[in-house]
C-alpha cells in the first residue's frame, strides 16, 4: 500500500509539473524567446505635452510576467529601474512605463534625452540582465512619437500621433 501511495505521488507531482506550461509566464520561457515575443514598441521623450514614456508589446498569447524585468538608457548599468512585483503583461496587450513622472503608476525614476549621443532605452531579463529590447538612440519626436510601424514589427517610424497603451497606427 505504502509503495502504491509513494508511487501516486510521485505522478502527481510529475502531472503538475507537466501542468506548469499551462500557467505560463517569463518564467517558462528563455530569454532568447521572450526576445521575439516581448518588444519596446514604442517612445515619446521630451514631448513638450506628456512625461516620457515607452508602450511595451506582448505579441505572444500568454501572460509574461515583468516583475523584476529592468529598464536603463545605458548598456553600462543595465539595471538602472527594476519593474515592481506583480506587473503583468497580456498576450497581445500594451503596457505604458513612465520616466521622472510622480504621478505615474509605473514610472522609472530616471529620465530619457533623445538625440545622437545621449540616452538609448534597453529592457531587460532578470536573473541574467539579458538584453530583451533596445534602441541605442532615442529619436527626437516632439508631440509626436516613434514606434514600430505595426505592433512588433521590425521598422521603426515617426508617428504625428502617439498610440500610447494602443495599437501602432
Ligand atoms: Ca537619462
Ligand atoms: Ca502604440
Amino acid at each position: 500500500m505504502r509503495i502504491i501511495l509513494v508511487l501516486l505521488f510521485g505522478f502527481t507531482l510529475t502531472g503538475c509539473g507537466l501542468l506548469l506550461p499551462e500557467f505560463a509566464n517569463s518564467g517558462s520561457l528563455e530569454d532568447s524567446e521572450l526576445a521575439g515575443i516581448l518588444f519596446i514598441n514604442e517612445i515619446s521623450a521630451e514631448n513638450p505635452d506628456t512625461a516620457d514614456w515607452i508602450e511595451l508589446y506582448n505579441s505572444g498569447s500568454g501572460t509574461i510576467n515583468l516583475s523584476g524585468f529592468y529598464l536603463s538608457d545605458t548598456p553600462s548599468d543595465l539595471i538602472k529601474w527594476e519593474i515592481p512585483e506583480n506587473t503583468f503583461l497580456t498576450g497581445g496587450g500594451f503596457l505604458v512605463i513612465t520616466f521622472n513622472d510622480a504621478s505615474g503608476t509605473l514610472n522609472a525614476d530616471f529620465g530619457l534625452s533623445p538625440g545622437p549621443g545621449n540616452d538609448g532605452i534597453y529592457l531587460s531579463a532578470p536573473r541574467d540582465a539579458f538584453i530583451i529590447d533596445s534602441l541605442a538612440e532615442i529619436p527626437e519626436t516632439g508631440s509626436g512619437s516613434s514606434g514600430r510601424s505595426t505592433d512588433g514589427a521590425a521598422d521603426w517610424i515617426y508617428f504625428i500621433t502617439p498610440t500610447k497603451g494602443a495599437s501602432n497606427q
